[in-house]
């Protein structure tokens, strides 16, 4: 297990980098170029300006999360062989850099969605909260103005830039319905897999936050179906999946012990984080803890640990506490406190297991 922390940069992020080293642990940042806007390529002295700094507090660099996909992919339109082959050149600077992973998602429109990011918790903290019906009635020009004021740092996924074509992206997925979008996906993936796996690079597709449709959108990354139909495209080792307990998590219906059993050896990445799920359909964020939520983190621990996962992970979204400003799921205190939660755990089922392999050789 790879422990590894995500972090937004040197200008945009409350967190330092000498914090993070103060966390037992970690061995590497999960990062991006922020700045750089959608579909252009990430250039290599760019890459390189971040990796070496990141470095020089002897921490790897292996994990991008996330060259974002331009929508003109998603939709299939007219540019999209142009923002493929942008993507292409990203993939082949990002492996000269000695990049292994890169996490990226194929939701229309709208990154992770929630209708609060400080919803107050019982025990004085805060976290981001998803409240079902509000959605359901909500115009979503108002949602991405929640989101961009929520925080004075750019938050990923919730470009600013996206607002002033919000409608004309409305109207281009009027003929994108989730067949039209998984077919959109294959063309990528074909295109894109041969070229990571000629550079040693795995693809991890992150599932949709939340998994289920949202203003009539499609989302398609939702559930064991998904990753099952992904596995047909293409059985690229390059083609895997950021395993994200919270995001698949949210629907009840998925179970993630048994994904986590299933197709850990497929995810080069994971993100282990709790969500609390209410009867209508509302969820909050809670602390990793598997008791103040609804999702058994010690279960999917113990998979990782059985089956001896040896890929990236990291700790996600956090509450905020002990009146940490900072920019909305990704304070320090909390995350901190995950790391350790997930490290107890994984070292007592490792021992566990030594045990259980001593007893059977005796
Ligand atoms: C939210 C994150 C997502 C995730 C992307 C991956 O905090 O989990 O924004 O990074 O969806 O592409």
């Amino acid at each position: 297990m790879n422990i590894t922390f995500r972090w937004y940069g040197r200008d945009n992020d409350t967190v330092t980098l000498d914090q993070v080293k103060q966390i037992p642990g970690v061995k590497g940042i999960v990062w991006a170029l922020h700045k750089v806007p959608v579909g252009e390529v990430w250039k290599k002295e760019d890459i390189l300006a971040e990796t070496e700094y990141i470095q020089s507090f002897g921490f790897h660099t292996d994990v991008v999360e996330s060259v974002n996909v331009h929508e003109s992919i998603k939709l299939g339109d007219k540019d999209c062989s142009r923002y493929i082959e942008n993507y292409k050149e990203t993939i082949r600077n990002l492996a000269e850099a000695g990049v292994k992973v890169i996490c990226y998602n194929f939701m229309p429109i709208f990154d992770w969605t929630r209708t609060e990011m400080f919803h107050p918790l019982e025990d004085g903290s805060t976290a981001l909260f998803y409240e079902k019906e509000k959605v359901e009635h909500l115009d979503p020009k108002d949602l991405l103005q929640t989101v961009s004021e929520a925080s004075d740092l750019t938050l990923p996924g919730w470009e600013p830039e996206k607002m002033e074509h919000i409608s004309d992206l409305f109207d281009a997925y009027k003929d994108v319905d989730e067949e039209q979008l998984w077919r959109n996906l294959e063309h990528f993936l074909k295109e894109i897999l041969p070229v990571a796996e000629a550079n040693g690079i795995k693809m991890a597709i992150h599932p949709d936050d939340p998994p289920w449709s949202i203003f009539g959108l499609p989302r398609i990354i939702t559930g064991e179906a998904s990753y099952e139909r992904l596995l047909k495209i293409s059985d690229s080792p390059s083609n895997g999946f950021t395993m994200c307990t919270g995001s698949m998590g949210a629907n009840p219906a998925n179970d993630m012990v048994q994904v986590a059993r299933k197709y850990a050896g497929r995810a080069p990445f994971s993100h282990i984080r709790n969500v609390k799920i209410f009867e209508n359909g509302d969820f909050t964020e809670t602390s990793h803890y598997t008791q103040d939520g609804s999702i058994d983190i010690k279960g999917v621990v113990e998979e990782l640990s059985r089956q001896n996962y040896d890929g990236y992970m990291r700790p996600d979204h956090g509450r905020h506490i002990w009146g940490e400003k900072c920019r909305p799921g990704y304070g320090l205190y909390d995350r901190a406190l995950g790391i350790m939660y997930l490290l107890g755990l994984w070292d007592a089922y490792r021992s566990e297991r030594k045990d259980e392999e001593i007893d059977s050789q005796t």
